[in-house]
């Protein structure tokens, strides 16, 4: 038998410090050195034609950097664009030593040019229509193209990942599972139909299921379905509960509010083991959804809507992005009174972040709004563009002041109760507010609050 090539794939390091809250979430992750396992490289091993060896590193879990070797044929390098600056360097080191690099993924399938700059090849969009075709060309001596691009080959259905190559004690959650890919919307700020495109594409419900019931046999009993849209068919979402109700799991997922629309699939859901579900509500102001294309939906609905969830005992975290040319101090904290009021579980602030081949990066391109291009930052944490009504200085204090007012003891009580005791979210809402007390302390100054803005809104020197 012909030698098989030898094949790396690496998940840049990512470090958890980019991620909003860095101490908040070490705290939260009990000991596990990563919170997700990487689903992009076991998906790229699992369509890696059979010339090929190969094994996974995730610079996420090893606690020094990993050192590039020419040891393997070809190396393929995953990234978002917090990972970018990281995939470059290992990128450039791999090519120094001769080695062969391939990179995908959502920065380099938005950049590929930029991309091209450290690597052989770019494999844009689903790994499962282009990395066989490049590792084919490798593999037949044939010269690599520099973009495999995902639009100009057949559609390839969404794989199962190679989980034996990773080892789930690294992983806070080492069963993510993908069952949909790209959404029907097209808000600004968003990547996934950038990047995805709108049509909605599910996986197989059978290989859901056999994946699934895989994990269970080692003890697995909570799932996080890793959509940005778990819910963009309701009637297939529909069939895929129907499948899960016998597997008796639990799980939780992101989908967009018109899910309220149908009670029959949020019963379904609830049968099925449905915990909770994230929704990307970006705004209780409509004017700024409508600044965020974000059209599909009212606002003025969203506390009606959210209750029709609720009623269904699903949990529901809140995601509101802070820095739209239409938010000022007080409509970030509109949005966090709002998160009070529809008594979510949880909820996050970003930042809002022109990530490179959304629409919002080009707008604020052109505009010359962009500060800075280093991909470290774009992390949700750090403002990386001008906004229009409030400083940069005062946009971060306004994200960190809507935690921390949201966190607190007296919010949590009055949005958990005790009866029903929900231990889950009392626990994670009370870490979340302790690693916020801790960060604050170390650095010697009080709890950014929204009084700051009414006691100096001029010139205060904001808490970072
Ligand atoms: C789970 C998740 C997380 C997890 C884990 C992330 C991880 N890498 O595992 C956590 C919670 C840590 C996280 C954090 C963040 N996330 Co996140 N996350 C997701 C989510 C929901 C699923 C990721 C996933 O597993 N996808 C499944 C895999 C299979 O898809 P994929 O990675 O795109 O891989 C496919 C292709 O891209 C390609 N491919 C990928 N890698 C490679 C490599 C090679 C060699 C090849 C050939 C192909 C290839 O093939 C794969 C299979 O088809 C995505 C949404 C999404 N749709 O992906 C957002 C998403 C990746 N996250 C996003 C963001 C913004 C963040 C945060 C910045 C949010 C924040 N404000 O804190 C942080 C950054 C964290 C950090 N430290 O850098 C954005 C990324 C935007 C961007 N341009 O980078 C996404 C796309 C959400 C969105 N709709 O905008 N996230
Ligand atoms: S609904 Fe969510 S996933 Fe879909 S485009 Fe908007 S932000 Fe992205």
């Amino acid at each position: 038998m012909k030698n098989r090539l030898k094949l790396r794939l690496i998940n840049p390091n990512s470090p958890l410090t980019t991620i909003t809250l860095p101490d908040v979430i070490k705290r939260m992750t009990m000991g596990r050195k990563a919170l997700f396992m990487p689903v992009n490289l076991a998906i790229c091993a699992a369509v890696t034609p059979s010339d090929y060896q190969v094994e996974i590193i995730d610079e996420c879990v090893h606690d020094t950097p990993h050192v590039p070797r020419n040891d393997v044929e070809v190396v393929g390098i995953g990234a978002m664009t917090t990972q970018a600056k990281r995939a470059y360097q290992l990128a450039d080191e791999y090519r120094r030593l001769g080695v062969k690099v391939i990179m995908g993924g959502i920065h380099p399938s938005a950049l590929p040019d930029e991309a091209l700059e450290h690597c052989d090849a770019v494999c844009i969009g689903d790994a499962e229509g282009t990395w066989p075709h490049a590792l084919n060309d490798l593999a037949s001596d044939q010269p690599l193209k520099p973009k495999y691009n995902w639009r100009d080959y057949p559609s390839a259905p969404i794989a199962t990942p190679r989980k034996d190559l990773l080892n789930p004690r690294d992983y806070l959650v080492f069963n993510p599972i993908q069952t949909t890919r790209g959404c029907p919307h097209d808000c600004t700020f968003c990547t996934t139909p950038a990047i995805f495109g709108r049509k909605f594409r599910q996986r197989s419900i059978e290989d859901i299921v056999t994946e699934m019931k895989e994990a269970q046999e080692r003890g697995s009993n909570f799932f996080i379905f890793s959509d940005d849209n778990f819910a963009g068919n309701h009637r297939w979402a529909l069939e895929l509960c129907q499948a899960l109700i016998p597997l008796k799991i639990k799980w939780a997922s992101q989908c967009d509010i018109l899910i309220s629309n149908n009670e029959k699939l949020l019963a379904a859901m609830r049968a099925s083991g449905c915990q909770g579900l994230i929704l990307g509500l970006e705004s209780p102001n409509p004017d700024t959804l409508t600044e965020a294309r974000k059209r599909y939906i009212d606002a003025k609905s969203y506390l009606r809507r959210i209750k029709v969830i609720q009623k269904h005992r699903i949990s529901l975290w809140g995601s509101f992005i802070f820095g739209f040319d239409n938010d000022n101090w007080q409509s970030c904290q509109a949005a966090v009174k709002f998160a009070h009021r529809a008594n979510l579980v949880m909820s996050c602030y970003p930042i809002l972040t022109p990530y490179p081949g959304t629409a919002l990066y080009e707008e604020y391109q052109k505009q010359g709004r962009i500060l800075t291009q280093d991909w470290d930052k774009y992390n949700g944490a750090t403002v990386v563009f001008q906004p229009k009504q409030m400083s940069v200085d005062q946009l971060r204090h306004a994200q960190m002041a809507a935690f921390c007012d949201f966190y607190q003891p007296r919010s949590a009580f009055s949005r958990l109760k005790i009866v029903p005791f929900k231990k889950n979210s009392w626990l994670a809402n009370l870490a979340i507010y302790r690693g916020l007390v801790y960060y604050y302390q170390k650095k010697r100054r009080p709890l950014p609050s929204f009084k700051d803005f009414k006691n100096n809104s001029l010139g205060i020197p904001l808490t970072k």
